[in-house]
């Protein structure tokens, strides 16, 4: 008998081979992840087990439809006081879990492909949408190095992608992210406002009535 050995996924191909320009700066690889999905939600789990899923609150008092937790050097977060990142998890006072080896390779091979060599993300915020859950257009500017591209991989249920300009009033391109879906975000693209439309209803087999979305960041 062959002893049997635990793949090393990071030697997995990713497979970039379908790509979509959705502008400057922001590339879709469509279902490129897809191959990965089952590892990756298994680390998804692993992370939750110790920094679990919560609703942040924001500035203004209220509580954000999707849930979220971090894995990396700094985890994004928000509360009364605002939003910003922390090396603690404010809800246990620990680090968060360190950065899979696997999610810095999605995230690195990834950056690669769109043109972003050498990306090394000391982040990954992991929301959670149930049905119904969404993300209103906002940007991402809690980063120090805005010149690093931001990678967003999807799983689970479908969403629609509200993708903007670099200003709140410039109209919203709706772009639907499926399951498996790896998008690199660098350049001029970086400062644009973005969200997620509502979560329609559905079931898919490996997460159930949720969507997961990773983003990889360089917060420091
Ligand atoms: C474009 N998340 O966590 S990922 C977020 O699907 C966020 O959960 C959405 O927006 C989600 O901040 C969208 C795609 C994304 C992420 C960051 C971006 C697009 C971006 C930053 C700049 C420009
Ligand atoms: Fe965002």
């Amino acid at each position: 008998m062959e002893p049997s050995a635990t793949p090393d996924l990071t030697d997995s191909p990713l497979d970039f081979r379908e790509r979509l320009a959705l502008g400057p700066g922001a590339v879709l690889f469509c279902r490129a992840a897809a191959a990965l999905a089952p590892a990756l939600l298994s680390e998804i789990a692993k992370i939750a087990a110790r920094a679990p899923f919560r609703h942040f609150t924001i500035p203004g008092g209220r509580e954000m439809s999707v849930a979220m937790t971090s894995c990396g050097t700094w985890g994004w977060i928000s509360d009364a006081r605002g939003y910003r990142y922390s090396p603690l998890d404010p809800a246990s006072s620990q680090p968060w879990p360190p950065l899979p080896p696997l999610f810095l390779h999605l995230a690195r091979k990834s950056a690669e492909a769109a043109g972003f060599p050498e990306f090394l993300p000391d982040s990954c915020l992991i929301n959670r949408y149930a049905i119904g859950a969404r993300m209103g257009p906002h940007q991402d500017r809690d980063e120090h190095d805005l010149d690093a591209p931001i990678v967003s991989v999807s799983l689970g249920l479908a969403a629609v992608f509200l993708w903007g300009g670099g200003a709140r009033r410039d109209p919203l391109r709706r772009i639907p992210l499926g399951h498996g879906d790896v998008v690199v975000w660098g350049g001029p693209a970086r400062l644009h406002f973005h969200g997620i439309a509502p979560l329609k209803a559905g079931e898919p087999p490996l997460t159930g009535p949720f969507r997961y979305n990773l983003t990889f960041r360089r917060a420091r």
